[in-house]
């Protein structure tokens, strides 16, 4: 199974690697990951964006980073308002408080992959490697929907 290696020292494993590697929904321990997807990009020249709900049933954890073979440089962002102005900014991590739900969403935070190295095609997939402070690398296989999907 090729993504089995995202489910690096949870326990479950085994189990939800061998299962649910290719499914809409993921739980590695205590985090569930659903809805996750990328945008489809024309060109190399915009940055790619994905977008993933978190479900925490445990102890808080915070998202460091991520990676990506799909671009140079992978960055975790939100949205906010300047003088009206909706603009993007890089945040260090991104806190999942203990039993929460975080939406990362078109609008709020976001994955972002600046420096893509291919467009990225809708109707085509690929992996993210959301990175924990506690819970660890969990790689997730994300469909790439279109340019404006909103979920
Ligand atoms: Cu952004």
């Amino acid at each position: 199974m090729m993504h089995r290696r995202s489910f690096v020292g949870a326990a479950l494993a085994a189990v939800v690697g061998s299962c649910m590697a290719r499914a809409a929904e993921v739980t590695v321990g205590t985090l569930t990951f659903t809805g996750g997807f990328l945008r489809a990009s024309p060109g190399t020249a915009v940055p790619g964006a994905g977008f993933v709900t978190i479900i925490n049933r445990g102890a808080a954890d915070r998202l460091v980073s991520f990676a990506s073979p799909l671009c140079a440089r992978p960055e975790l962002h939100t949205h906010l308002t300047d003088n009206g102005m909706m603009m993007m900014r890089r945040v260090a991590a991104i806190d999942i408080p203990a039993d929460s739900v975080v939406e990362l969403k078109p609008g709020g935070l976001h994955l972002m992959l600046i420096g893509l190295f291919a467009p990225l095609k809708q109707g085509t997939a690929a992996d993210i490697t959301l990175i924990f402070e506690q819970a660890g690398p969990v790689t997730l296989h994300l469909p790439v929907k279109g340019p404006g999907a909103f979920n």
